[in-house]
């Protein structure tokens, strides 16, 4: 039975990738950061057999003891402050935790491995925010890395910080750079999640409008469920790289807006969404679209949910979820 360590396991990617690892048949450790950490209730709800440690991802002593506990075959490195807009105003925390973090697990991960660095296997979640300010499109692995955010900026750090780690000390060190990925259980400050839940509940008559930013961005939205599939398969290839996980689509904040309205009937939604000086990034990316081509040809991987299919199916949680609220 293999053995699996994932930081980051509250998170919306961390309950799908427990849930992938479970059905494999893995004995599956999640790491949880702080004290009575209110989340870890929703581990244990969704998914009852991963096994909780507590650890912190700035905290390495408490990472080595961790791994102590797991003695992991495969680690995988979730946990990060992942809301590009809060890191402006937390950017410092934002370099500790999203990038500083992936050494210290990188560390941990090498100290584990002791003179044998081939018994354990790392991945890194990479993001597509690294792009930042695209020099090419569609955006694939060799593309030059510009930044937009601290977030994005700390990001660059753990990616480069992992290939060091592979070249370096020969780790089976693989890095996910993964476009945007949302599902029910994505947090309701990120775009999709808000509109879809702001659609629900004014479909019911529950609010009347809905407050964003820039609806000009466009982003390559896919399925988490799918997404950490990609994780999971760079972990099993004989070679450790580094990979694009997209759907090469990309679609406005409009488009979105277009797909979630008109599922619950409402086609004109000009009147009801208010654009919001406050929601505005003091630095946007503007236009993400991946190149997958890397990710189906040597991972076999693509993406099963389409762009229509996953905000419907948001939608659709939604509103279950609030006629469930409402009628408490
Ligand atoms: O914003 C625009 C906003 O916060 C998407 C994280 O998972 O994906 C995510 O980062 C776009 C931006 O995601 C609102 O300006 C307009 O252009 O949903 P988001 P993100 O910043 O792309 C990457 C791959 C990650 O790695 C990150 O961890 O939507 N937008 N109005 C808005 N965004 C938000 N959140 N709220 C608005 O009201």
């Amino acid at each position: 039975m293999k053995r699996a360590l994932i930081t980051g396991v509250t998170g919306q990617d961390g309950l799908y990738l427990s849930e992938l690892l479970l059905s494999k048949g893995y004995e599956v450790y999640g790491l949880i950061r702080g004290q009575n950490n209110p989340k870890a209730e929703l581990v244990r709800r969704t998914v009852p057999g991963v096994k909780l440690l507590t650890g912190d991802i700035t905290d390495l002593a408490s990472l080595i003891r961790a791994f102590g506990e797991a003695q992991p075959d495969e680690v995988y490195n979730l946990g990060a402050i992942s809301f590009v807009a809060y890191s402006w105003e937390n950017a410092k925390l934002t370099s500790d935790v999203t990038g500083q973090g992936v050494l210290n697990v990188l560390e941990a991960t090498r100290l584990y491995a002791g003179d044998d660095i081939s018994k354990v296997r790392f991945y890194q979640a990479s993001s597509s925010e690294m792009f930042g300010k695209v020099q090419d499109v569609p955006q694939r692995e060799t593309t030059l890395l510009w930044p937009r955010s601290p977030y994005g900026v700390a990001k660059v750090f753990g990616h480069y910080m992992t290939i060091n780690y592979r070249e370096s000390y020969g780790m089976h060190a693989s890095s996910g750079i993964l476009f945007n990925h949302e599902s029910p259980r994505r947090g309701p400050e990120f775009v999709t999640r808000k509109v879809t839940q702001a659609v629900a509940r004014i479909s019911l008559g529950l609010q009347d409008s809905i407050s964003l930013g820039n609806l000009d961005a466009k982003r390559d939205w896919g399925f988490a469920g799918d997404y950490v599939d990609a994780m999971w398969r760079m972990l099993q290839q004989d070679e450790a790289d580094d990979y694009v996980v997209a759907t090469g689509e990309t679609h406005s904040i409009r488009e979105l807006l277009d797909v979630a309205f008109s599922h619950v009937g409402i086609d004109d939604w000009e009147g009801k969404v208010v654009q919001d000086p406050r929601f505005f990034r003091p630095a946007e990316v503007d236009l993400l679209i991946g190149d997958p081509t890397k990710a189906r040809e040597r991972l076999d991987w693509t993406p099963k949910v389409g762009f229509l299919e996953l905000v419907r199916m948001m939608v659709e949680s939604d509103v279950a979820q609030q006629k469930e609220l409402a009628g408490r």
